[in-house]
């Protein structure tokens, strides 16, 4: 099977991002076609700094290979290389309801966020999504649960185009993480966590054990004492019960029978800890990646030629259809 996704460069990786899309890539690569992109022309609609951009990219390429990713399996390239991704975006605009577009939640929450710079790359934020993964003929697209409303679009979007001109485009299944498909703000547990909100709310994939253990201990919980899975009632408790259980692959059961008569004191401890030790790995991966950056560099030129290849193939021929060529 093919399988596609991506990340957006701006903002930091943190376990969400981890545990709701990377951690599955790193599995799905073993068997499958995959192609894993930095999608920098998505974090365009939100604030960013052009100076900071190159250096942003090349860090998340640093992530995606300090995860586990192979460039030797799968293609790793950078979005806007492939200029086909916008090329397609354009076409599929003509097909694609503004009502549609409207009602996603993230456009909804991101209006809000970014009142002042509402622009219209965050209302058509979901067609370039779709563009993404359409130009490969995707199979699945595994992604954390926030995305799975814009995969359900593509789907729409692919379907329409498909009846509209002729057959062109594969019509993608999305794929949820088992554990960790919606991770949660350490500081707001009722919403998820968010790489652009305040540090104190998200753990970095390469947090240094003092930060860890100072978000941990500072997680916002409730007044009760009892380590029990209930995310209505218990939001804090149950998405650190989730970390814990995704990180030890023990389930949410085994850790309430472990912590049965212990207090939150001791049971956030424990869970930054665990934190400090399964993170080690991506800390020193990471700094032994930063000291290769042209070997990193190469990687991303290998890989955006390969994804052209089948990129053009697919945007010649919906180009075709459309009575363009
Ligand atoms: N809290 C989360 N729990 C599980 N998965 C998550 N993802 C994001 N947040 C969580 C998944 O991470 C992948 C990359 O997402 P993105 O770079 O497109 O960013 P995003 O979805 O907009 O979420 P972020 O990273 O927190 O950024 P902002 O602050 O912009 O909302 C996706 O597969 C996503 O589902």
């Amino acid at each position: 099977m093919r399988i596609f996704s991506g990340i957006q460069p701006t903002g930091i990786i943190h376990i969400g991002n981890y545990l709701g899309a990377l951690n599955q890539w790193v599995e799905l690569q073993e068997k499958n076609e995959c192609i894993f992109c930095i999608v920098d022309l998505h974090a365009l609609t939100a604030p960013f700094d052009p100076k900071t951009l190159q250096d942003l990219i090349l860090e998340k390429a640093i992530v995606y290979l300090a995860s586990g990713i192979d460039p030797e399996k799968s293609i790793i390239f950078v979005q806007s290389q492939v200029k086909e991704h916008t090329e397609l975006t354009w076409l599929l605009n003509t097909v694609t309801p503004v009502g549609d577009l409207t009602r996603m939640t993230q456009y909804k929450e991101k209006s809000k966020k970014f009142k002042a710079n509402l622009n219209a790359g965050l209302l058509n934020y979901p067609i370039l999504m779709a563009a993404d993964i359409l130009l490969y003929q995707t199979d699945v697209v595994p992604v954390g649960e926030d995305q799975e409303q814009h995969v359900e679009l593509t789907r729409t979007i692919a379907r329409k185009f498909n009846q509209k001109f002729g057959q062109v485009f594969k019509v993608p299944e999305v794929k949820l993480s088992k554990s960790g498909a919606r991770i949660m703000s350490l500081q707001e547990p009722a919403k998820k966590m968010s790489k652009t909100d305040k540090p104190e709310s998200y753990l970095g994939l390469f947090d240094e054990p003092e930060e860890i253990k100072g978000k941990i201990m500072r997680a916002v919980t409730d007044t009760g004492r009892v380590i029990k899975y209930n995310p209505k009632a218990k939001p804090g408790i149950s998405n650190l019960l989730t970390l814990y259980s995704a990180f030890s692959g023990k389930s949410i059961k085994e850790l309430e029978k472990k912590f049965k008569k212990k207090g939150y004191a001791e049971f956030k401890k424990s869970l930054a800890e665990l934190l400090v030790s399964s993170l080690e790995p991506f800390r020193r991966k990471r700094k032994e990646l930063l000291a290769r950056e042209v070997y990193v560099q190469e990687i991303l030129k290998q890989g955006a030629k390969r994804a052209q290849v089948i990129a053009q193939s697919t945007l010649e021929n919906a180009k075709k259809k459309m009575g363009l060529t």
